[in-house]
Parts: C-alpha cells; structure tokens; sequence
C-alpha cells in the first residue's frame, strides 16, 4: 500500500489527512500523524470521503443542458465542446453587456487566487466568496477593533481555563484540529460554559449550559462587560496601555445591568454574575469564542465586537491558554507562496462590484470577498448594473443564500450559469453548463499558506487518477482563460507546475513535502510581547472599542440594545439553525455513506409548544415563513427554548440527479429571508419566523 499525504475537502476545514492506496482504491484515510492535534483523528465526513470517488452518482463528465433550466436534462459533451461552449456564452454577454456583467461566486478554496486571477483578467469585479454568508460581520468586527479579520485570528484552547462558546457548537460543527484542543482543554480541568437556545451535543459536554432567549446574546453580553467593568474585574493594565475607548464603553455600559439582561436573556441574574466573576478569576487565560453563527440578526456585528471585547477586558489577547494573531512567514524573516493575483500586468479592476461593497451605501464589508446573499437583488433589480452570468465554483446560491425562491427568481433572469461542481447540487441542475471537477483524492490543489503561531506550508497531493472524465479548477479555468484571450496569466500546463511556482520565492520544494504532508517556518510558537510588541492595525494602533472604522463610516461603536422579545402567536417560532457531524452544509447529504447516517433533517419543538399544538414527537408538520413552506418531522424535545424551532441547514435537495438526497427533509434556505447586517455584512439567518401546524 502507497501513502499518499493531503488535505481532507470534506469541509473546509482542510484537515491533514494521511490516504492509503492499492491498486489505484482508496483503502483508508486518517489524519497526519505528524501534525500536533490532529495525531490521527479524523471527523466522519472525512472518513466517509472515499466513498464519493466511484459513486455512480457523483458529476462524471462535462454536460449542456437540453431541457429547460431545472428540469435535469442534460447531453454528454467533450471537454473541449463544453469549455469552447461556455467561453463564447462569455464572450458574447462580455460584448453586449461589459464584463462586469459575469459574477463567480465560489466557497473559498486553496484556487481562490486562480478564479480571482481569472475574473481580474476578464476585467469583472465580481468575485464572491461564501465568506458573508459564513461570517461576514465576525470579518468586519475584527478589522473594527483589531485591524485582522477573523481569518487572522486564532485561539489557543489546549492550555485555556475557561472558555465560553455562543452556539459555538465544537463537538458537532467540527475541525478535528480545535475539538481535540478542545477536549484536551477539558481533560486538564478547563471549564467550558455554553450558551444556545438549544442543547446541542456540545451543550452536553459543556461544565455549564444556559439557555438563552433567541438573539439575545448582546444583552447578556452588555451585562457581563457591566459586571467586569463595575467590579473592577477586568485587566486594567492590559487595557490601558492596548485598548482605545474604555471609558466611553464604562459609560455605554451603565444601563446594562445583569437585573435587566435577565429579562431579556431568560438567563438568571445570579447566574450572569457568576459567569462574569468566573471568567475574570481565570483571566487572561480564557477564551470568549467568536463563533461563526449562533445570533444571526441584522445588528450581528455588534454581538460579535461584544464578544472580541470581552476577551481584550479579560486581558486574553496574544496569551497562552487566550486568542492570538497568526504568525505568516514574514515574521520569521521568510517569504510565503506566490499567488497568479500578485501577478505583474493583471488588470486592477475598480468598477463598482455587484453588491456594492466599498462603495458609500455598504462600505464595511471585506471587499476581498463580497457579500454573497446581495445577488438576487443586484440580478434582479439590474443594480448597480445588469448582471447576465454567473459561474458557481463549489457554492450553491440556491441552498446556501437565504430564500431559494428569490434566488430561482434572479436566475431565471440570467443568459449563462456555469457550474463547476463534484455532485448533481441544485445549482448543478439549474446550469446550463456542467464542468465537473475531480474530488480531492483525484487533484493537486494549490498550496495552502497555514498561518498560525507557527507558520506551515501544506500540499494536497493527488492520492489517485481521476476515475472519470473531471479536471482540476484551477486546470479548468486557465483552459476557458485562453479561450478568451487572457490564458498568459496562467502560467502553468498542469498542477504541479503551478504548485513549484507558487513555492519559488518560499526556499521550499515540492519534494520537501514528501516527509510529513507539510513544511514549518519555525520550530517554536510565535506570541507577540505583550509589553509593547502587539501589532494592531486600527488607525490607532491599539484595540479600538471606540472604532474609526466604524465611525468613519458614519455607524456607531456601540449600539443601544434593541429588544429581541417578539409577541409570537400560537403556532409561531423563530427559526433557528445549525450543522451536525455527519453532514458538511448542502454538500453531503448525497454521499453514500453519510446518507445512511443521517438522510433527512427534522424541525426540533419544544415540548410544551408542540403539546398545545396537538404535535407528537415522529408527526409531519407544516412549516410556514413568507418566504415558503414546507413539510418535516416533528423532534418533540425539552431541549430547545419555547419560542425556537430547529432544523439543520442543508436537506430538503430538489436535484433529481442526486438520488439519495432528492426531497429528503425540508431547506431551511426555501424558508429564510434574505435580510443582511447592513453594517458587517452577513445575512441575518435568524430573523425569520416560521408558522408550525400539525398535518393531522
Ligand atoms: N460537521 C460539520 N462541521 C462543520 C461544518 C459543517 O457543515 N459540518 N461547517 C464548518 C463551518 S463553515 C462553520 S461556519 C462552522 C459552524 O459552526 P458553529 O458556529 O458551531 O455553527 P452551527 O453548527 O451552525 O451551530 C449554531 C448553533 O447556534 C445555535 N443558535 C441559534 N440561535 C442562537 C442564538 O441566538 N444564540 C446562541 N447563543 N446560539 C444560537 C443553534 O442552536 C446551533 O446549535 O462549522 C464548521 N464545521
Ligand atoms: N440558509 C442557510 N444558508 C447558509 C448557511 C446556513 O446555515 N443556512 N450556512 C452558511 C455557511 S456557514 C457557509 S460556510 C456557506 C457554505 O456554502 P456552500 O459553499 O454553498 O456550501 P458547501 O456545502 O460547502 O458546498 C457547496 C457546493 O460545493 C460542492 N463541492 C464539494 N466539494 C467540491 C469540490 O471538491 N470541488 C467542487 N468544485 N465543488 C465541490 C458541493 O457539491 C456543493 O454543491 O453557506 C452559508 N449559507
Ligand atoms: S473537519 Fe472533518 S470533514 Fe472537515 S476537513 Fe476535517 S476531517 Fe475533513
Ligand atoms: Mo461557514
């Protein structure tokens, strides 16, 4: 048996994995035993990967769609009609409507800066990433008070005492690496408390669960910094030498008592104090997670500064065991990779994006990736421009941005959708194009520049052959570049040539990797000095409660707190979601092994609601948003809060090409609506209210 080291694509979470093969089948796949924390493990989408590889159902070949948009009827073409297809589909809407006109929206990826490159040469600005959907407003808070987006930070669990997590749901939302952490955290006699209006697994595993009111985690948030900040609980030398705006946050905070948060949170004031007192008895060694999801409303960005201030009041900020700023290569006095966006000669293209990021009416969001829930509006509306062609690399706009009916709507509306995609998804069906990519155990992918407190390299070696007729994206959009004249910023014929020039300026080789799946800059942990080393990079050079980039923008630094209590009729919920281990977002539903484990989603209802609506635990029910309805199992349980219903993002697939998956379960994307943090930019999942009626 060969070893062959890469990168688990399950999720994004890129774990290192070790894949063992014989005679071109994958017979096992595990973590890197070489890397710290992961030591084997692997989470069980990733051991369920190899079975994507010979699924009959699995994307094999190019196609163009014959049927009409939707109705799954496709024809096999070659490789060379469909990229000759889909450039002169480009070519003709670049010519009548400006290249602006195409948008690419992708979940970023290790080709990032190949699509990018791609869209910059054809001269459009309108690169998206999944990034707003994910976590745009954590984004933006971070760069308000630190100058670092999210990605730029990181959290040193293992040697933490105390850590909070929001709906930050670790042992099911899973990167192998932090759940180990976490767990060895928890083995050393670390306390974890968890907050959710549901018990999830990691509510199980926690020291202590309180379940709070939906939304209402700024309140309890004000009322903790009131605590800390009252009591003189907080690292006051910490925050007088490295925090901008304390004493306009002592003021702000005045109202905010626990007395008050307690109404509005559900939780008990006694328990909200203690809490406070708790965090400061293990400061700085404490972590306040700034999670991904959780409380996702229209003035997210404010929950998310609430939670990074709390970890700079506690001191937790560039500290063993706290939250740290990732070390790149610079700081050890190296280069990292190169990217085809560096590239001397690549068109900068400055034209207003179609979501108007950047511009006066949504400034804040990170223009690096958009913010991806404003194209049904921008194709719909023809604003800022018309919009006539999008190409989907490994993102689904149909299942992944909020309300699919709209989004069906907007693009209706389009003249070319392009999907370059391993699975017959939804937005693979809706396409008109279908450029399959080969799975991760088929393909090089670009190198991953790891970041952290010690920087590494990673590669993604192919573990096999492409069993059917895929290719590499990164193969595949140099091949339509120059069908469309701009091939010269590709470089490159295959991936491993791309992969050396990436490395050149690094001083490693591709063969440096064979070892361990990976190469360090350094052999010991980089932590800023904390006396007069941190590097911010607000304005101010300092951690800014009172934010320039926020007041600049004309936004306020701290939000008066607006109630999250909503009279709700009898049958009324406000919907709330989230992920399990077993299934990555829409993609995994379909795979052979994961479906066995988990076909469908159920709406989980509290006991006492669903007994006043005659609902029994196992009965189909009805559920109802303007947006649109649908039906799904009752989970009847104690363990969510009455006003919230729950279901898991990523079920109910209209794709009649993904056999496993068709009609299983009901989206939570068909029921949303789409609504955004106008400030930090991510949708606010959680502002819908659904109606739930028994179908007896
Ligand atoms: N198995 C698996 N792991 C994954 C992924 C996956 O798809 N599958 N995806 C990865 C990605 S991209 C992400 S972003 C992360 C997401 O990881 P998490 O941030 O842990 O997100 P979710 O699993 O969506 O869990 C959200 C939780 O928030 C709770 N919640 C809802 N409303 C509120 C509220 O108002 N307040 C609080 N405190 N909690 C609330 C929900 O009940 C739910 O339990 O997971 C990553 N890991
Ligand atoms: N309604 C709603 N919307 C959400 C969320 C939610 O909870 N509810 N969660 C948000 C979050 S946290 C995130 S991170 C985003 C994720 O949004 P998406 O990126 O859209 O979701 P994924 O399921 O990660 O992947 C999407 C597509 O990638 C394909 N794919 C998988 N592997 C490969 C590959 O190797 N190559 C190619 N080319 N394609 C591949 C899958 O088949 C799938 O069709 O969604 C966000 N949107
Ligand atoms: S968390 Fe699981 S699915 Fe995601 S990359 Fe790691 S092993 Fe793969
Ligand atoms: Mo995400």
């Amino acid at each position: 048996m060969k070893k062959v080291y890469s990168l688990c694509f399950m999720c994004s979470g890129r774990c290192p994995i070790e894949v063992w093969v014989e005679n071109g089948k994958i017979k096992l796949v595990h973590g890197n035993t070489n890397v710290t924390d992961i030591e084997g493990g692997i989470c069980p989408r990733g051991a369920a990967g190899p079975s994507i590889v010979f699924d009959e159902q699995r994307l094999k070949y190019p196609m163009i769609r014959v049927g009409k948009r939707g109705e799954g009827k496709f024809r096999r073409v070659s490789w060379e009609e469909a990229l000759d297809w889909t450039a002169n589909k480009l070519k003709e809407i670049i010519e009548k409507y400006g290249p602006e006109s195409i948008v690419l929206g992708e979940r970023a990826n290790l080709n990032t800066h190949v699509s990018k490159t791609f869209l910059r040469a054809i001269g459009s600005p309108n690169h998206f990433t999944h990034d707003a959907l994910c976590k745009g407003s954590l984004n933006t808070a971070c760069r308000s008070l630190f100058g670092y987006t999210d990605a730029q930070i990181g959290f040193d669990y293992k040697n933490c005492k105390h850590m909070v997590f929001y709906g930050r749901n670790i042992f099911e939302s899973v990167i192998v690496k932090e759940v180990t952490q976490v767990t060895k955290a928890l083995e050393k006699g670390a306390k974890l408390t968890y907050i959710d209006p549901r018990a999830s697994h990691t509510a199980f595993k926690a020291t202590k669960y309180l379940m709070i009111r939906p939304g209402t985690d700024l309140a309890l948030n004000y009322a903790l910094m009131h605590v800390i900040v009252e009591e003189g609980l907080y690292d006051a030398e910490f925050v007088s030498k490295w925090v901008k705006g304390f004493e306009e946050l002592k003021e702000f905070l005045k109202p905010y008592t626990p007395s008050w948060a307690a109404s509005e949170t559900g939780i008990e004031e006694s328990k909200i104090v203690e809490l406070a007192k708790d965090v400061a008895k293990d400061k700085p060694h404490v972590i306040f997670h700034m999670g991904y999801r959780a409380a996702h409303y229209t003035d997210e960005i404010y929950f998310r500064r609430s939670i990074l201030m709390l970890n700079a009041l506690l001191g937790a900020i560039e500290i063993k065991g706290g939250m740290f700023f990732k070390k790149g290569p610079g700081e050890v006095g190296k280069k990292g990779i190169r990217k085809l966006t560096e590239q001397e000669g690549l068109p900068k293209v400055d034209k207003v994006r179609f979501d108007k990021v950047g511009t006066k009416e949504f400034p804040l969001p990170d223009p690096n990736h958009g913010v991806g829930q404003k194209l049904p509006f921008a194709i719909l509306n023809e604003d800022p421009y018309p919009i006539k062609g999008l190409i989907a690399y490994r993102f689904d706009p149909i299942m992944s941005i909020p309300d699919s009916n709209l989004t069906k709507k907007a693009l209706d509306k389009l003249d070319l959708i392009v999907c370059i995609d391993i699975n017959p998804s939804d937005i693979a069906l809706y396409s008109d194009v279908i450029l399959p990519e080969s799975t991760y155990f088929e393909r090089m992918d670009c190198v991953q520049q790891a970041n952290g407190l010690k920087p590494q390299l990673f590669i993604r070696f192919p573990a096999i052959d492409p069993v059917f007729d895929t290719k590499p994206g990164a193969i595949i959009f140099k091949e339509l570049a120059e069908r469309l004249g701009v091939g010269k910023f590709f470089p490159y014929n295959n991936m491993e040539e791309l992969v050396r020039w990436q490395l050149e300026p690094t001083g490693f080789k591709l063969e440096d990797f064979m070892e361990k799946g990976f190469v360090a800059y350094s052999k010991d942990q980089i932590f800023w000095d904390r006396e007069n080393g941190l590097k911010f990079k607000t304005p101010s050079k300092k951690i800014e409660f009172v934010s320039s980039l926020l007041e600049n923008a004309g936004f306020p630094s701290f939000l008066p707190y607006k109630s999250k209590k909503i009279d709700l009729k009898e049958n009324e919920f406000r919907l709330i979601v989230g992920r399990c281990v077993f299934h990555t977002h829409v993609s995994t539903q379909n795979n052979p092994y994961l479906n066995k484990l988990m076909p469908e989603n159920v709406l989980w209802i509290n006991s006492k609601r669903a007994k006043e609506l005659g609902i029994e635990d196992g009965d189909m029910v009805e559920v109802k948003s303007e947006q649109g309805k649908g039906i799904i199992k009752a989970k009847v349980t104690d363990f969510i809060h009455p006003e919230a219903v729950f279901m898991l993002h990523g079920f109910g697939h209209e794709s009649p090409l993904a056999l496993r998956s068709f009609k299983k379960g009901l989206s939570d994307a068909l029921l949303q609506k789409n609504v955004s943090d106008e400030v930090g930019g991510s949708p606010g999942l959680h502002e819908t209210i659904v109606e739930v009626n028994p179908l007896k």
